[in-house]
C-alpha cells in the first residue's frame, strides 16, 4: 500500500511539461502523490493493473493526461471506481483530437476533462475532492481562493485607478 494519495500518471514524457505543473500544485498544498508514465497504447497491461490496483494501493484521485487519441484517462476511468480527472494534452501543431476524446466518454463511465493542458485545474480539483474529507487541507483550499480573490480586488483597484479619465475615442 502506498502512502500516496494522487496518481498523476501520461501517455509520455513529451507530456511532462504540462503534467508537471499538477504536481507543482500539489507540492504547495503538501498533498502526496505519484507520477508515472504510462500508456495506453504501448503499455496497456501497465495501465490495466494500476488502475485496478489504485484503490487499493491507498490512491484517492487519479489525474491523467494523454495527447493524440488520448485512451489513457478514459480507459483508466474504465479500471477503478476512483475519480478520474482528464487532461487532455494539446502540443504544438496537434488538432483538438485530445480533448474531444476525453469529453465524449459515453455515458456510465465518468470522466472529469479538464481544458487542454488544464493540469493545475485537475490537480485543484483533485484537492476539491480529498478536502470533502480533510479539514486541514480543506482550509488550506480555502485560504487559497481568498488569497485569489484579494489579488483580484488589489488588480481592479490598480487598474481602474490608472485608466481613471481615459476617453475611448
Ligand atoms: C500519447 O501520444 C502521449 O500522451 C503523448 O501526448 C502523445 C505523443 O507521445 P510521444 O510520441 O511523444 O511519446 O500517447
Amino acid at each position: 500500500m502506498s502512502n500516496k494519495r494522487i496518481g498523476i500518471i501520461m501517455g509520455s514524457d513529451s507530456d511532462l511539461a504540462v503534467m508537471s505543473e499538477a504536481a507543482q500544485i500539489l507540492d504547495e498544498f503538501k498533498v502526496s502523490y505519484e507520477i508515472r508514465v504510462i500508456s495506453a497504447h504501448r503499455t496497456p497491461d501497465v495501465m490495466m493493473r494500476y488502475a485496478s490496483e489504485a484503490k487499493s494501493n491507498g490512491l484517492q484521485v487519479i489525474i491523467a493526461g494523454a495527447g493524440g487519441s488520448a485512451h489513457l484517462p478514459g480507459m483508466t476511468a474504465s479500471h477503478t471506481p476512483l475519480p478520474v480527472i482528464a487532461v487532455p494534452i494539446k502540443g504544438t501543431g496537434s488538432g483538438h483530437e485530445a480533448l474531444w476524446s476525453n469529453i465524449k466518454m459515453p455515458a456510465g463511465v465518468p470522466l472529469a476533462t479538464m481544458p487542454e493542458n488544464g493540469a493545475k485545474n485537475a490537480a485543484l480539483l483533485a484537492i476539491e475532492i480529498l478536502a470533502l474529507q480533510d479539514q486541514t487541507l480543506a482550509k488550506k483550499y480555502a485560504d487559497f481562493r481568498d488569497k485569489q480573490h484579494s489579488k483580484v480586488q488589489a488588480l481592479d483597484s490598480q487598474v481602474s485607478k490608472d485608466w481613471r479619465g481615459h476617453l475611448k475615442a
